[in-house]
């Protein structure tokens, strides 16, 4: 018998997996295979002819992959997940396999800068449709949704502005207009801990497991979960034969560990998180933050609808533009500069010179990408260090507003 809760955090950490199945081994093992014996050539025959189940290439499934896959479609409430090579690796599967020249798709106008990449330099030229629009509009969409579109992709929160799209509202006038159409939200930012997009009515969920989900920085994986048929014909048309973006079992196993932290980690990224958000908006030198958990925050409201909690991602402007910006991140001493995000170090980065530099300048602008946005991935270390990190950096070289410190020393005191 195999391990089933109710509850996520069990269930990460247990879930499908019986020890006395495999030798009392608490840990699972790590199937160190590329290829799978056949008791006979008719068995092989028959696997490779859909007529019988197994595993035979590594490429395809293998036994400890399957276990990652089960796992985190339980988190996610699915019913079946397929883990692959990065989270690119995952985008790139999904939509190779939904969509053909001549279809549509439709995307939020923010989405991180390789997935932008890959939908504008690769499906484009190869004859799909790509429509950028806000989802957050939802009254926009309807106007894009035509006899041709055939996915509604998204971010939320995006990254790196940290816009929050509706994923019940756009999930039920997608399939209101027609029920094949999929919805499929890229959940990296969240984890199946803050938000289960399927339970709002979305078709699939895409991960970069590289981030929350592994943990620790030291693995680069992706996931994508969704009904079964779905799953079964990424895994065998996307995956195997156009991407053959496999991911590594000793990597599933990573992730498998990173799971097993996941809801005390969540917890902790977003209580760090929340006192950073504040910290940064009551300093005189920063101009803007966006962050879920501000009450101040557009989309406030809708986070606390459809997330558990308000995560570890912070986006914000200084006052002094980009230079200030550019060198309050040069003057930091713990926080590392780094691109990534999840991880337990906290990461700052640029992203209109990094991840976000496959955008030209112009459509930086327009898709809402300001050049002295700064991003933070707040990490697990003490909140403390993370702060005094961060004042000494804003003290020493980013000028404060004088309307703004005024109004937030006023505000601080009354406080
Ligand atoms: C970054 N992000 O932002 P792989 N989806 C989202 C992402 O943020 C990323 C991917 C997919 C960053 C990487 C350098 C929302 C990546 C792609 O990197 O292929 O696992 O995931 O800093």
């Amino acid at each position: 018998m195999k391990y089933q809760s109710n509850n996520f955090e069990t269930n990460a950490i247990h879930f499908g997996y019986n020890a006395q199945e495999n030798e009392g081994a608490l840990t699972p093992p790590v199937h160190f295979t590329s290829t799978f014996a056949f008791e006979t050539a008719q068995v092989g025959g028959e696997m490779f002819a859909g007529e019988r189940e197994g595993h035979f290439y590594t490429r395809i499934s293998n036994p400890t992959l399957s276990l990652l896959e089960e796992r985190m479609a339980i988190l996610e409430r699915a019913e079946s997940a397929l883990a692959t090579a990065s989270g690119m690796g995952a985008i790139t599967s999904t939509l190779w396999t939904f969509l053909r020249p001549g279809d549509e798709i439709i995307v939020d106008k923010t989405l991180y800068g390789c997935t932008f990449s890959f939908l504008n330099h690769g499906l484009a030229e190869f004859g799909v449709k790509v429509i950028h629009i806000d989802l957050s509009d939802s009254q926009g969409l309807k106007q894009h949704l035509t006899k041709n579109t055939r996915v509604v992709f998204f971010e939320t929160p995006a990254n790196p502005n940290m816009k929050l799209v509706d994923i019940r509202e756009v999930s039920a006038m997608v399939h209101e207009f027609n029920q094949d159409i999929r919805v499929i939200v890229d959940n990296t930012y969240c984890s199946p801990f803050l938000c289960n997009p399927i339970a709002f009515g979305a078709d699939l969920v895409i991960h970069s497991a590289t981030k929350y989900l592994g943990g620790h920085g030291d693995l680069v994986a992706g996931l994508v979960v969704g009904n079964k048929d779905d799953i079964q014909a990424i895994r065998l048309f996307g995956l195997k034969d156009m991407t053959g973006a496999a991911l590594a079992p000793l990597n599933a196993m990573l992730i498998m560990r990173g799971l097993k932290t996941l809801a005390l980690r969540m917890e902790r990224h977003c209580e760090n998180a929340l006192k950073v958000a504040k910290f940064l908006q009551s300093h005189p030198s920063v101009k803007e933050v966006s962050y879920p958990g501000l009450s101040s925050f557009k989309y406030h409201n809708l986070a606390q609808q459809q997330m558990k909690g308000f995560g570890g991602m912070i986006t914000f402007e200084v006052h002094g533009g980009l230079e200030a910006g550019i060198a309050m991140m040069n003057q930091l001493n713990m926080i590392q500069r780094a691109v990534s995000l999840g991880d337990a170090e906290t990461l700052i980065q640029h992203p209109a010179s990094m991840t976000h530099s496959s955008y030209t300048p112009k459509e930086r602008l327009s898709h809402g990408i300001s050049d002295g946005l700064i991003r933070l991935s707040v990490g697990l270390e003490s909140v403390d260090d993370i702060l005094m990190d961060l004042k000494q950096a804003l003290n020493c070289c980013v000028p404060a507003s004088l309307d703004d410190k005024t109004d937030k020393l006023a505000s601080a005191e009354l406080a």
